[in-house]
């Protein structure tokens, strides 16, 4: 949103005319100022966070303290070294006995692979972090919003004889917050995307958020899956994710913030051409 800049001048010659004919008395209207930060809202280039030095490097009517910009978390290639298993969470004796990225143990296409071995009724969740790509709200602002986007696909078995549930996931502090998103329920690839995320969608064992705001530590991110074998027989289910892009909108929110960096970008791994099979 953008607001009409200050008309200091126009105010004071009103006011001067009001003192001339009628007096200017203690009790005429105060001018709102929702941040108390000394500007009017009416000219406050940020109206809901104080900067009283106005500071807008980019000159957009945006004060610097407001301007929201983007960092994009991307991964493509799925390299081995690019993640890590951070927790595995089993029942009825199932297992997770091969986690396979790109160029690795037979895996020649630029994806990750996951393979969970089940006895009946078993079931196991595990939960992947992306490393080297870290987000930290003091320096880099509070986030907004986070958008993500991402490919997956069940490999095997035929996807009405497995439950794959999965979802999105945010780090803080050793905690595990997830965002659930829709089950894996093709062969083929097929894309998930959530948008405008808040801290309130993540959650974590004790129903507790994330924080997001400059005083939250920093942030890394990965995805969880949960499988399920409801069958009296043993299965392997077999599953992948390609094609990783987090955007995590931020924003200074605090007059001593550094000046944004409009489309600051985050990459890790490297772009692949296509995620090849699922197979
Ligand atoms: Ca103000
Ligand atoms: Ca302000
Ligand atoms: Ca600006």
């Amino acid at each position: 949103m953008r607001l009409e800049r200050a008309r200091p001048i126009r105010f004071t010659l009103a006011c001067v005319a009001l003192a001339a004919g009628l007096g200017c008395s203690d009790d005429s209207p105060t001018v709102p100022d929702a941040d108390s930060d000394g500007v009017p809202d009416r000219s406050d280039n940020c109206p809901d966070v104080a900067n009283s030095s106005q500071v807008d490097t980019d000159g957009d009517r945006i004060g610097d303290a407001c301007e929201v910009t983007q960092t994009l978390v991307h991964d493509e290639y799925f390299h081995p070294t690019s993640w890590e298993v951070f927790a595995v969470d089993s029942a009825g004796g199932a297992t997770q006995v091969a986690v396979q990225g790109s160029g690795e143990l037979g895996n020649s296409g630029f994806y990750r692979r996951m393979t969970h071995q089940h006895p009946p009724g078993s079931s196991i969740r595990v939960t992947h972090r992306l490393l080297g790509a870290e987000f930290d709200p003091a320096t880099q602002g509070e986030i907004v919003a986070i958008d993500a986007e991402f490919d997956v696909a069940l490999g095997s078995p035929p996807a009405a004889q497995a439950q794959v549930g999965q979802s999105l996931v945010v780090f803080q502090d050793g905690e595990i917050y997830e965002f659930p998103m829709a089950p894996i329920v093709a062969n083929s690839w097929s894309p998930c995307i959530a948008e405008h995320l808040s801290a309130s969608d993540f959650r974590n064992s004790q129903h507790q958020s994330p924080l997001w705001t400059r005083a939250g530590t920093p942030l890394t991110f990965g995805f969880g899956r949960r499988t399920t074998n409801v069958s009296d027989t043993s299965s392997t289910i077999v599953h992948t994710i390609a094609n990783l892009n987090l955007y995590i909108r931020s924003r200074p929110g605090a007059e001593a913030g550094s000046a944004p960096t409009t489309g600051e970008t985050a990459t890790v791994g490297r772009s692949a051409p296509d995620v090849g099979s699922a197979q």
